[in-house]
């Protein structure tokens, strides 16, 4: 069955192999499983592009990526098949370029094969021995900035006898991001080598971005299903721990090798490694994708979301009740009588109170409840606040700087502790044109970034 393998070295040997073209895919797409049972001669093209992207909302990066995305297009081979690899540089890219694979056994993965200026393409072969994940990243010195700016991806390499059978496949990359500005930090970022070299990255992210995973962007799956992630993790300094909030990993190939372990709660990936997790999602809900190093999924952007739908299995997961029903805040007044229409709103306006729903779902929920009544006793409404209308640049300096002691809302007395939320500037604008107009709440100040800084500046005057 096998095809002359052996005569690779004689430069036209490989005249028997069937010629293909390598189907390329974005993350989190990853291609078709492989259904050939012989080995192919596969034809990869990829192009390093330099381009501005999102990094955050309101934050761009000039990226340097590998087919025009973070992490680069996710590559699938078959074991045994000769690889083709045609590596173009844009012809308006400002920088040479070359790619390191870690599937390729010869000098440099095949970086020295592989130098490109702006313009020009290169080819090199080779012969994918090793079955795995194996990541690629662009190995030019500095080498560490390449990556850094984004130059990375995953080439998986099938088994012979293929990977079994799962219902979803989806390519993660975990990277971080050094800027000369915080977190945050509007405008365009360059990259900083100071940060860089102390490793004290401003972003932790998977897939390049800030909430590349996250909502509408979310992995999907049906309860039921299997689900299996490529995950890899592009550094270029930071070991990731991986882990999918209410999940349990049925399988873990370590280290991207063909030793499975099993029943894993978190898995590690250091920088230029790979792993493949498998498991069954039987609940629906939205299940979390983080680095467990958690000041970097909650503070830096390591977060995204699989989003499982289905009918509910109690027998794996059954919810109970949230407190005695009387615990429960007071319904509030707009829900019995339905709330005059609002007029129509300005379009910045309307996109910043829609932004500003997402962050209050993501941030501020878990506490004051998606209707905004809180729970008695224990967290304030901010639904018909009058604390939180009556002086707006208090309720803004609460959401940078947290609250602690004793305070009243609508009559009831509260002593509890909000802790400080993580958010930047456009975020707590947002969520505060959103706050202020929902549930019965008539809000009529606009805020934008600009104020919430003011807020953010007095603030640090008075000490706090
Ligand atoms: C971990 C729970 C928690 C989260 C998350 C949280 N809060 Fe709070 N919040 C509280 C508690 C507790 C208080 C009352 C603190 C006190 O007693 O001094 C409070 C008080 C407030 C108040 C003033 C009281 C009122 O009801 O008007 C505002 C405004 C507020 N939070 C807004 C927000 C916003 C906006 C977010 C999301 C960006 C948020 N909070 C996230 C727990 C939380
Ligand atoms: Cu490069």
């Amino acid at each position: 069955m096998l095809l002359g393998l052996g005569g690779f070295g004689c430069g036209n040997a490989t005249v028997e192999l069937p010629v293909e073209r390598a189907v390329l895919t974005p993350p989190p797409r990853v291609p078709a499983p492989i259904e050939r049972d012989h080995p192919a001669r596969v034809v990869v093209d990829l192009e390093v592009v330099e381009k501005t992207m999102r990094l955050a909302d309101g934050v761009e990066y000039m990226f340097w990526t590998f087919g025009g995305t973070v992490p680069g297009s996710f590559i699938r081979v078959r074991e045994g098949d000769r690889v083709e690899f045609n590596l173009h540089n844009h012809p308006d890219n400002k920088l040479p370029h070359n790619i390191d694979l870690h599937a390729v056994t010869g000098p440099g993965g095949g970086a020295a094969a592989s130098f490109t200026a702006p313009g020009q393409s290169s080819r090199f072969e080779f012969t994918a021995r090793h079955p795995g994940l194996f990541v690629y990243h662009c190995a030019t010195q500095p080498v560490g900035l390449h990556v850094a700016n984004g130059m990375y991806g995953l080439i998986l390499v099938e088994p012979k006898a293929g990977l079994p059978e799962v219902d979803r496949e989806y390519y993660v990359m975990q990277s971080e991001f050094y800027t000369r500005g915080a977190y945050g930090e509007e405008g365009d970022q360059p990259f900083s080598m100071d940060k860089a070299v102390r490793e004290q990255p401003d972003y932790v992210v998977f897939n390049g971005a800030v909430g590349a995973l996250m909502d509408e962007r979310a992995l999907t799956a049906k309860t039921g299903e299997t689900v299996r992630l490529f995950v890899g993790n592009g550094g270029p300094n930071l070991a990731s721990s991986f882990h999918v909030i209410g999940e349990i990993f049925d399988k873990v190939y370590i280290e991207a090798g063909d030793r499975v372990n099993h029943h894993v709660q978190t898995t590690t990936v250091p920088p230029g490694g790979a792993t493949i997790v498998e498991f069954g999602v039987e609940t629906p809900g939205t299940f979390l994708l983080v680095d467990h190093a958690l000041f970097r999924a909650f503070h830096k952007g390591t977060l995204g979301m699989l989003k499982v739908e289905g009918p509910e299995n109690p027998v794996v997961f059954q919810p109970g009740e949230v407190g005695p029903e009387e615990r429960r805040a007071p319904r509030v007044p707009s829900e019995s009588a339905p709330a005059p229409t609002p007029p129509p709103l300005e379009g910045a306006l309307e996109e910043s109170m829609r932004r500003g729903k997402k962050v209050y779902a993501a941030s501020c929920l878990p506490c004051h409840q998606a209707d905004g009544t809180g729970m008695a006793r224990v967290f304030p409404p901010l639904a018909a606040s009058d604390y939180l209308m009556e002086d707006l640049d208090r309720a803004v300096d609460i959401v940078i700087r947290g609250k602690r002691g004793e305070i009243v809302v609508n009559g009831e007395t509260y002593n509890q502790v909000m802790t400080p939320q993580n958010l930047t500037d456009r975020q707590i604008a947002d969520v505060m044109n959103y706050v202020t107009r929902s549930w019965g709440n008539a809000g009529e100040e606009v805020f934008g970034p600009g104020r919430v800084r003011e807020v953010r500046e007095s603030g640090k005057e008075r000490g706090r």
